[in-house]
């Protein structure tokens, strides 16, 4: 077993007492009452989950582990020059609930290279859809190829104690996450650049070499990898793509099948897609108004008319956050410093600056504020990767270290079978009646 595995367990072993301790002595604590309104409008505020590895405030935005964005930009290693995190020393956080030495890391990375081989099965499976097959769409198929490789799905075949499960889980992770950036480059390259590939470079990081076979050789876009595969890899346990992963584990689906569904979800508008979606809203306004920089009166002008036509402002709201996502944040500072001038980075800004009063206006939207999707996909058009429909890829690859870690530890902690209760509006009306009498 590989030490940051044993260590794994340790910390399991401690947080599976604490938790019998905590249920034997406060397992009747009430923690809130339930609306009929909550009931009804997508169990916003309800707290039914326990998800480990980060937590999100209102207003302060996401912790990992207890760790803001600017804290672990500051704190978590990094390659030798370089300013932004190494998502490998994040995962290594929220899975070991310590920041991790540059020995870690460098352990992580090395890992994931040795285990980075995909089969070529995987590749016939991308292969065999329609080149027009939208990204996320073949990302989610080559998971589910991936899947013949789970061990967890074959231990269990055999028969294995609940206590082992873990185990497997654990090891499923670490191959996933390993191959991810192999078979998310192979997309793209498939799809955009006439299927010439890139092979891999084992000497590079995680980051770095999913750069590399995207074809991006630039360090400034390697830092930005490094930066967008940390920020977006978590964001606490109720959002689509980690409840999809937790709910779909729960029932003993393997890894591979787990993220499959969490990669289905993240593929909706209102969650990852939305990044696809800023950058197609932008670049409609810019034809739509035939320039490459529209002023702020244009703008705000344009917003008026999305919202009149029924439809939403991507990268605006969230159903936590209230404040400015510091997502959001991390990549305005990275634009300041590496691309300021940038056309659409600049309108990004004055989308800013103008959104979120009108959005206010409405008097129904609970958050004005911009959210990680706002931001993303001008940066990236910045160093060359345009096509927006390979954005929410990117997304899935970074979700992976989040919502895998959590699934380590689910299995670890014997979360079970997840099963909420649902009603029907026939039994609403019967429990207001009775409840009125
Ligand atoms: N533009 C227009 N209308 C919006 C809006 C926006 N950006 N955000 C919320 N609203 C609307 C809702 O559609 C809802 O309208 P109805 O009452 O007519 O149904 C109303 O305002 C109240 O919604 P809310 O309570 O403020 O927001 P929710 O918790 O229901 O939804 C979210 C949250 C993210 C789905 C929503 O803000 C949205 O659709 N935003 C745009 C899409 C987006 O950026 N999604 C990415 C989120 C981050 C991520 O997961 O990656």
């Amino acid at each position: 077993m590989g030490y940051i595995k044993d260590l794994f367990k340790v910390k399991a072993d401690e947080q599976n007492k604490e938790i019998k301790s905590i249920l034997e002595q406060h397992g009747n604590l009430k923690i809130e009452d339930v609306t009929l309104a909550q009931v009804y409008q997508g169990m916003r505020g309800i707290t039914g989950l326990v998800t480990e590895t980060s937590l999100l405030d209102a207003n302060e935005g996401i912790r990992f582990r207890g760790f803001s964005i600017p804290e672990l930009r500051e704190s978590l290693p990094k390659v030798e020059g370089g300013s932004e995190p190494l998502p490998e020393g994040l995962f290594y956080l929220m899975l070991i609930g310590e920041v991790p030495t540059q020995d870690d890391v460098e352990h992580v990375s090395a890992t994931w290279a040795r285990r980075s081989h995909v089969p070529n099965h995987v590749f016939d499976v991308i292969e065999s859809f329609p080149i027009s097959s939208h990204p996320m769409t073949q990302f989610t198929a080559a998971v589910l190829a991936l899947q013949t490789e789970s061990k967890f799905a074959k231990a269990y075949n055999e028969g294995i104690s609940k206590k082992q499960y873990w185990d497997y889980v654990y090891e499923d992770t670490m191959t996933l996450i390993a191959r991810l950036p192999r078979v998310a480059a192979y997309i793209y390259r498939r799809k955009y650049k006439n299927g010439v590939h890139i092979q891999p470079d084992g000497m590079l990081d995680w980051s770095g070499n999913f750069a590399h076979m995207l074809g991006f050789e630039d360090d400034s876009f390697k830092e930005l990898m490094r930066l967008y595969l940390t920020i977006h890899a978590d964001h606490e346990g109720g959002n689509v793509s980690a409840h999809a992963t937790h709910l779909v584990g729960s029932a003993l689906s393997d890894p591979y099948l787990a993220f499959a569904a969490g990669m289905t979800g993240l593929a909706g508008p209102l969650h990852g897609l939305a990044n696809q979606e800023v950058i197609r809203w932008i670049e409609e306004m810019c034809t739509e108004l035939d320039t490459a920089q529209p002023t702020k009166d244009q703008i705000g002008e344009y917003i008026h008319k999305t919202l009149k036509e029924g439809k939403v402002v991507p990268g605006y709201g969230h159903a936590v956050l209230r404040k400015t996502d510091p997502r959001f944040t991390a990549q305005m500072e990275f634009a300041k410093r590496h691309c300021p001038d940038d056309a659409t980075v600049q309108t990004v800004w004055n989308v800013y600056e103008v959104a979120p009063p009108i959005l206010e206006g409405t008097g129904k939207i609970k958050n004005p504020w911009p959210n990680v999707d706002a931001h993303s996909g001008a940066l990236l058009k910045h160093y060359g990767l345009v096509e927006e429909e390979f954005y929410t890829v990117l997304f899935g690859v970074s979700r992976a270290l989040g919502v895998l870690a959590s699934l380590c530890w689910d299995r670890a902690l014997g979360f079970p079978l997840e099963r909420p209760k649902s009603v029907t509006t026939e039994w609403v009306k019967k429990f207001i009646a009775k409840s009125q009498a």
